[in-house]
């Protein structure tokens, strides 16, 4: 378990003072100018060497992602844009930094915006998140009036941050859609490449972050690379914010080790299944857009990148939905269908038809008003609509589907037989 030392976010429950005093109190902007002064490089390879991948779903290597960014100016303005959209189901890890400890952003803002060379760095926030915007907007106005940021700061870097208000779409979390947005366009996924470190937001060099990617960076550079990768295991080190919903007997955002089994993250920081392990169904242990694990299977899985994949599902935004026994999983399911299908852009095909063709079908597979034949049908809807679509999102609409079928065909199964016999029952004659 991390102790309590080694938490980078040192108010995540609130419970102290996140003014700028108290965040300098507890360790924030210590030595910030010295970090600039250390180089851009430095400062790269430093996040390269940490191990630190996104945190917002994709996990992509985040000093990789820096690297991408033109060393050389060819006279367009260099941007960082910060995701601060956090929609996905289960995922309440970002407001939680961004309401109680929003300096580590800020502070992370400038060090990242000085490695790309960007002087303006824009902070989209999910249009829901009003106290979230608020706390962000005061911190960055203390942030002003102390001379941390604006022209002629006493950090040495001229930065101006701007909070930018969403509308409430899930897809404007894409990062393209994100820039469409911020651009005061619709907000539909671009096709990529061009990724956006080429033709990001008005067409120049931008780099998209999650708020946690960004707000992490600082005290990985004050402390050493070495210290954040000495956290999990090879390819999947560092703390991770994760947030534990469901049928858990203390719900909560916890910091922790990457890493951490799922029993320890359970029993540690939540007091432990509902009804024991016994009642445990399922888990979707990275947010909506990832399969489910049945209960049997998860119990020693090590919670990262690698640990999950494994198990057929992934670590996504580390957001951990626990399921007991009292769980319809097929309700549960279809509610993410409906979810998927009402948050599609509608741009392109496979998704937009797929989605609401899943969620139908989903819909019947509820009530048990199915054949048994269309379980492979519906299969293979999700196989037509996962890798055929401008964005992530026809995936994540496909692969809970998926994870269903693999795990629950036998309880799909029964409720056809049961809605079957009950029909019959009633003199209703089914089709065969
Ligand atoms: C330059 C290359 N850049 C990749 C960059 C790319 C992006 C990052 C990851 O989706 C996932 C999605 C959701 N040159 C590059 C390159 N990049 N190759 O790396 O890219 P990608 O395409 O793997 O992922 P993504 O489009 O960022 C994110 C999943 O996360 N997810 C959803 C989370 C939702 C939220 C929310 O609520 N806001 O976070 C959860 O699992 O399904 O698979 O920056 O440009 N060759
Ligand atoms: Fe839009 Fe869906 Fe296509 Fe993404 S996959 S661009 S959400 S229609």
């Amino acid at each position: 378990m991390l102790k309590d030392q080694d938490r980078i976010f040192t108010n995540i429950y609130g419970l102290k003072d996140k003014s700028l005093k108290g965040a300098m109190a507890r360790g924030h902007w210590d030595g910030t100018k010295q970090l600039l002064e250390m180089g851009r490089d430095w400062i790269i390879n430093e996040v390269k060497n940490s191990g630190l991948r996104g945190r917002g779903g994709a996990g992509f290597p985040t000093g990789l992602k820096w690297s991408f960014m033109p060393k050389e100016s060819d006279g367009r303005p260099h941007y960082l844009v910060v995701n601060a959209d956090e929609s996905e189901p289960g995922t309440c890890k970002d407001r939680e930094i961004m309401r109680h400890d929003p300096h580590t952003l800020i502070e992370g803002c400038v060090i990242a915006s000085f490695a790309m060379g960007a002087h303006h760095a824009y902070i989209y926030v999910r249009g829901e998140f009003m106290r979230e915007r608020e706390a962000l907007q005061a911190a960055i106005d203390e942030c002003y009036e102390a001379g941390l940021l604006g022209k002629n700061n006493k950090l040495g870097y001229d930065i101006d941050i701007v909070v930018h208000h969403g509308a409430g779409a899930y897809i404007c979390g894409e990062e393209t859609a994100l820039l469409e947005s911020l651009e005061g366009k619709k907000g539909q996924p671009r096709l990529k490449p061009p990724f956006p470190a080429n033709m990001g937001l008005y067409g120049c060099p931008t780099t998209v972050n999650n708020v946690e990617s960004i707000a992490v960076t600082p005290t990985i550079l004050r402390r050493g690379a070495g210290w954040y990768a000495s956290f999990g295991r090879a390819n999947n080190t560092g703390t991770k914010l994760f947030s534990i919903s469901g049928h858990v007997n203390r719900p909560c955002t916890v910091e922790e080790s990457m890493s951490i089994t799922f029993e320890e993250l359970i029993e540690k920081h939540c007091g432990g299944i509902r009804g024991g392990w016994d009642n445990l169904l399922a888990v979707i242990p990275g947010g909506s857009s990832v399969p489910c694990v049945p209960g049997e299977q998860i119990r020693n899985a090590i919670m990262d990148y690698d640990g999950l994949r494994e198990l057929g599902s992934g670590l996504g935004t580390a957001a951990v939905i626990v399921m007991d026994k009292s769980t319809d999983i097929v309700k549960a399911i279809w509610r993410l269908s409906a979810f998927y299908k009402h948050e599609s852009c509608g741009q392109c095909t496979p998704c937009r038809e797929g989605t609401g063709w899943m969620m139908r079908v989903m819909d019947r597979m509820v009530k048990g008003n199915a054949q048994k034949r269309e379980i492979d049908m519906l299969f293979q809807v999700t196989k037509q609509v996962e890798g055929h679509t401008i964005c992530a999102l026809g995936d994540a609409a496909a692969w809970p589907i998926q994870g269903l079928i693999k795990h629950f065909r036998p309880v799909m199964e029964a409720r056809i037989d049961e809605y079957t016999r009950n029909a019959v029952a009633h003199g209703v004659v089914m089709e065969a």
